[in-house]
């Protein structure tokens, strides 16, 4: 594999010692800094899996996860694996995400943030992208045999770049060529023996520390690459904006590889305060509600769909089981004003909004704005050293109030993705503004609103969809002379994909024809077209362009035509 350095898109040194003079950069690494937490409370529980090993659950302080971490960081680099090599990850949250990420921050092996949800077609892009040498998967999932497409995956890459790799199953069912994970996360002989081997041979804090995945506008999937530095920034700053420390006890159901629970401050933040993590995997209320009562759950962060979901699982079932919850959450997509005023009423909790982005910047409302401020903005950046602007199609900045496309640049708001020079000429101004494509508008308060967007994403209960990848799918079908995929309304989940197409003459297609290719190749099901509409022609704008926005009021219309 390439060095990672040759694809990352620095900071300008200036400003690099801006951060660091100013004291935005600490100059330690996250490993380091879980490790003083661990120093400071050995005895504290740092991880909660209530569900693992059939229930019976799995608990380890913070002396044991420093020792397990150290372990397995020792563990992969036996197993060839070094500092610098990307290794995917796809497992569900559970204790062994923690460790093995621990233990990759540890050695320098950079983790690349999968999701449960991605099959075969996302995670060989990921793995031939970012020239991985392994994989950690579970051994099944929600009746998936991903074990089994990681051997696929394994061989394919083995076939064609003749690399050694890796494929690391947690679960009881690790078959033979599987290195078993939960071996691999298992406590420590010799943790002196460890420490001593990987103080010589650890990351700098400039290096890289993890690849999140962008929000995907382009036909192929982007990576972040999130240095030690500016995560260790990114954590710390969102627990004080959460004000998580060592008494909280942080839920992560959201998929733990996505910025927000991860890193905002999600599982690493609240390990580097010496709070206690609890681990689901799944925000399913039945479930989380219990699982809330059982470990004292002070904080958790879910999605707006997930928010309604909760709110309405209260109302039915009261909100007891919720006593303990000080603070909710929600980010990912925009949260509607009328859900939001809801929350504390019905779940008792301080909702804080969060409008985050793997590429950096973070807004949150604070917990003591007004109930106002609160309930009708996704609130405004968290670090005095974020630059933000909101202007329009030419780069000019709009009248102040007045709603535009927000550029951000910061601390924590990498240059450039990964190995992307291409993108990155479109995704970033020329001098180093990050296009968010959000439209926002600013309150007199310094507060931002979401009010739409301006890139060619559809958000589906939180979790992103390029638009441009799935079309690009659907022209493999002979059937398809155009396509244009575009968001629909959606009560439940915000929007979902709805599929505009033109056929070639003679032909037909149905939507289970597209959706069963689909599955051939292998995508994501929450990426599955949920719609499909056959028309005669796109309607196409001034510069030939298909209309997008055009279709987006077209399927409005025939929603509320059927509903
Ligand atoms: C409206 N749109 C929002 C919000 C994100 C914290 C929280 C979320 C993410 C995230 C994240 C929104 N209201 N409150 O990484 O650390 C949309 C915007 C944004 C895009 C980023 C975090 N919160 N969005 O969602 O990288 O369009 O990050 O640009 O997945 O989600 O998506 P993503």
């Amino acid at each position: 594999p390439s060095p990672i350095s040759d694809h990352v898109v620095p900071w300008p040194e200036t400003e690099a010692r801006r951060f660091v003079a100013e004291g935005y950069w600490a100059g330690v690494t996250l490993s380091e800094v879980l490790r003083e937490a661990a120093a400071r409370t050995p005895h504290a529980v740092a991880v909660a899996d209530p569900v693992a090993l059939d229930g019976a659950g799995v608990r380890l302080t913070y002396a044991e996860l420093a020792e397990r971490a150290d372990a397995a960081a020792v563990r992969l680099l036996d197993l060839g694996i070094r500092k610098g090599d990307r290794v995917l990850v796809q497992l569900a949250n559970g204790w062994e995400f923690v460790v093995l990420t621990l233990a990759c921050l540890r050695a320098g092996i950079v983790p690349v943030m999968a999701l449960p949800a991605h099959r075969r077609y996302e995670l060989q892009y990921l793995a031939v992208h970012a020239e991985a040498v392994a994989i950690a998967v579970p051994d099944r999932m929600r009746d998936f045999d991903h074990q089994a497409l990681a051997h696929e995956l394994a061989d394919d890459v083995r076939k064609e770049t003749g690399a050694d790799w890796h494929v690391l199953v947690a679960g009881d069912d690790v078959g033979p060529g599987s290195v078993d994970l939960r071996a691999l996360c298992g406590p420590a002989t010799d943790p002196a023996a460890d420490a001593a081997r990987l103080d010589v041979a650890g990351p700098g804090n400039r290096d890289v520390a993890v690849f999140l995945l962008s929000g995907g506008t382009t036909g192929l999937p982007k990576l972040i690459a999130r240095t030690h530095d500016d995560y260790v920034y990114n954590i710390r700053r969102s627990a004080q904006m959460a004000d998580v420390d060592a008494a909280s006890v942080y839920l992560v159901s959201l998929p733990a590889g996505h910025n927000f629970p991860l890193a905002c401050p999600g599982i690493l933040g609240t390990l580097a305060v010496g709070g206690t993590v609890v681990t689901l995997p799944s925000p399913q209320p039945e479930r989380a509600f219990v699982t809330i009562a059982a470990e004292r759950v002070t904080h958790t962060a879910v999605v707006p769909a997930v928010a309604a979901r909760w709110m309405e699982y209260a109302e039915e079932h009261g909100a007891e089981r919720l006593a303990s919850l000080r603070v909710l959450q929600v980010g990912g997509a925009r949260l509607a004003d009328e859900l939001a005023r809801k929350v504390r009423p019905v779940l008792g909790a301080t909702l804080q909004q969060v409008f985050g982005m793997a590429e950096g910047l973070l807004n949150f409302t604070r917990l003591d704005d007004s109930e106002e401020v609160i309930c009708t903005t996704q609130g405004r950046p968290m670090s005095p050293a974020d630059e933000v602007r909101v202007v329009d199609e030419l780069d000019r900045d709009v009248p102040e109030g007045e709603p535009g496309l927000l550029l951000t640049r910061g601390p924590y708001t990498p240059r450039g993705y990964y190995r992307a020079a291409e993108q990155n000429s479109r995704a970033f101004t020329t001098d180093g503004w990050y296009r968010s494509g959000d439209i926002c508008r600013r309150t007199d308060e310094g507060n931002l609103i979401v009010e739409g967007r301006d890139k060619d994403m559809i958000n589906r209960g939180g979790e992103k969809i390029s638009a441009e990848e799935i079309e690009n799918l659907v022209y493999q079908l002979p059937q398809v002379s155009q396509v244009a995929a575009v968001a629909m309304p959606d009560r439940e989940l915000g929007e979902r994909v709805c599929l505009y197409v033109v056929l070639r003459p003679d032909t037909s297609l149905t939507l289970d024809e597209v959706r069963e290719s689909m599955g051939r190749i292998g995508i994501a099901h929450f990426k599955m077209p949920e719609r499909l509409v056959v028309v005669d022609d796109l309607a196409a704008t001034k510069v030939g362009k298909i209309d997008k926005k055009a279709l987006r009021a077209d399927i409005a219309r025939r929603l509320e035509g059927t509903a």
